[in-house]
C-alpha cells in the first residue's frame, strides 16, 4: 500500500514539472522578434517579409507610470498589438527626470519578454524645437542605444513632434544627423524615426529633401482623426509615392487635445489608407485618463490583465478596427 502511494506521489511530481518544464520552454520561445530593416517605404523582418507595426503608446510615463508593466502590455498584445511605445516626455514641466530613465528600463524588459517591439519615444511637446533640450537628448541616446545595442526589438523615436518656429532643414535635420550618428555608434541596425514639422505632419516636406547616406531611417506622421483629415492624407499619400519611409508613431481617433468626440468615419479612412501602404501605427495612449484618447475607461481602475470590456470607446474602436 505504501509503496503504491510513493509510487503515485512521485509519477504526479514528473507530471507537473514535465509540464512547468513545457510551459518555460514555450514562453521563452516566444520571445524572439526578427530584426527589422527599412526596404523602400516599408518594415521587413530578416527573411524580408513585410511586417505592419501595430502598438500602443504609453502616455507620459512621469504621469502614468503603473501602466509600464508586463501584465498591461501582454493585454494588448492579445488584443493584436505587436509593439510598445514608451513615451518620455523631454521638457521639464512635463515630468522630464533622469531618475524615470528606470522606468524606460523595466518597459524594455517587460516587452522583450512579450517578444514585442519597443519604440524608445522622445517626447518633445512643449519644447517645440529638438534642440531646446538636445543636450538631454544626447545624454538619453547614448544611455540606451549603449545599453541596447544588438537587442532586435528596439526602436529609436527621437524627437516625437517638433512644432512653433522650426523647420526641417534648419533646425529637425540638422539635429536628426547628430542623434542618428550618436546612435550609430553603438547600435547600427535599429530603425530611427524621425519628427517631421509641424507636430509630425509634414511628410511631404521631409521627402523633398530626406536624410542621405543613413539606412533604417523612417519619418513619424501623427494624427487625431476628428482634426486631421483630407489634407493630412495627402501629405501621406505624397511623401509615400516619393518613396518616403512613414511611420505612424502616434494617433487616436478623437481631436488633436486628445479628448473631444471620436470620429469613427474619418478614423475608417485613415485605417484604409495605412492599410493599404502596410504603414505601422501606434495608438495614444495607454491610461485611464479622462480624455477620449485614453485607451482605458476612467472608471477602470486596472493596470494590469485589461480585457476588452475594460477599453474606452476609442479603446475598443481601434483595437477592433486597427
Ligand atoms: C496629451 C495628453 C494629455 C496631456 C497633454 C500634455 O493626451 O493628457 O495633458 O498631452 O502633455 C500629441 C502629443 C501628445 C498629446 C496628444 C493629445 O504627442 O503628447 O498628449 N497629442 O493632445 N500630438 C498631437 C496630439
Amino acid at each position: 500500500m505504501k509503496k503504491k502511494i510513493i509510487l503515485f506521489s512521485v509519477f504526479t511530481a514528473m507530471i507537473l514539472t514535465g509540464a512547468l518544464g513545457i510551459r518555460a520552454a514555450v514562453s521563452q520561445a516566444a520571445a524572439k522578434p526578427s530584426p527589422l530593416r527599412v526596404k523602400g517605404t516599408r518594415i521587413v523582418n530578416a527573411s524580408g517579409k513585410t511586417i505592419t507595426l501595430k502598438g500602443v503608446s504609453t502616455h507620459g510615463i512621469a504621469w502614468y507610470p503603473q501602466y509600464v508593466n508586463k501584465s498591461c502590455f501582454q493585454s494588448f498584445k492579445k488584443m493584436g498589438a505587436n509593439t510598445v511605445r514608451l513615451a518620455f516626455y523631454s521638457d521639464d514641466a512635463a515630468g522630464y527626470s533622469k531618475s524615470l530613465y528606470k522606468k524606460v528600463e523595466e518597459g524594455i524588459q517587460a516587452a522583450t519578454d512579450l517578444g514585442m517591439y519597443v519604440v524608445i519615444d522622445w517626447h518633445i511637446l512643449s519644447d517645440g524645437n529638438p534642440k531646446t533640450n538636445q543636450k538631454k537628448a544626447k545624454e538619453f541616446f547614448t544611455h540606451f542605444s549603449k545599453k541596447y545595442a544588438g537587442q532586435t526589438n528596439i526602436l529609436y523615436e527621437i524627437c516625437n513632434e517638433p512644432n512653433g518656429n522650426v523647420t526641417w532643414q534648419k533646425d529637425i535635420k540638422p539635429y536628426a544627423s547628430k542623434m542618428i550618428s550618436l546612435i550609430r555608434k553603438y547600435d547600427k541596425k535599429a530603425i530611427i524615426i524621425v519628427g517631421t514639422p509641424t507636430w509630425s505632419q509634414d511628410v511631404d516636406i521631409v521627402a523633398q529633401n530626406p536624410i542621405k547616406n543613413q539606412k533604417n531611417i523612417m519619418y513619424a506622421l501623427h494624427f487625431y482623426a476628428a482634426t486631421h483629415k483630407d489634407w493630412i492624407r495627402d501629405k501621406l499619400k505624397k511623401a509615400n509615392q516619393s518613396g518616403l519611409p512613414i511611420l505612424v508613431t502616434e494617433f487616436s481617433i478623437c481631436d488633436a487635445s486628445g479628448n473631444g468626440a471620436l470620429d469613427t468615419k474619418e478614423a475608417g479612412k485613415w485605417m484604409k489608407l495605412l492599410k493599404k501602404y502596410k504603414i505601422g501605427r501606434i495608438a495614444w495612449n495607454i491610461s485611464n485618463k479622462n480624455e477620449t484618447s485614453a485607451l482605458i475607461k476612467s472608471s477602470c481602475q486596472k493596470t494590469g490583465n485589461i480585457k476588452k470590456g475594460d477599453l474606452s470607446k476609442s479603446g475598443k474602436w481601434i483595437m477592433k478596427n486597427w
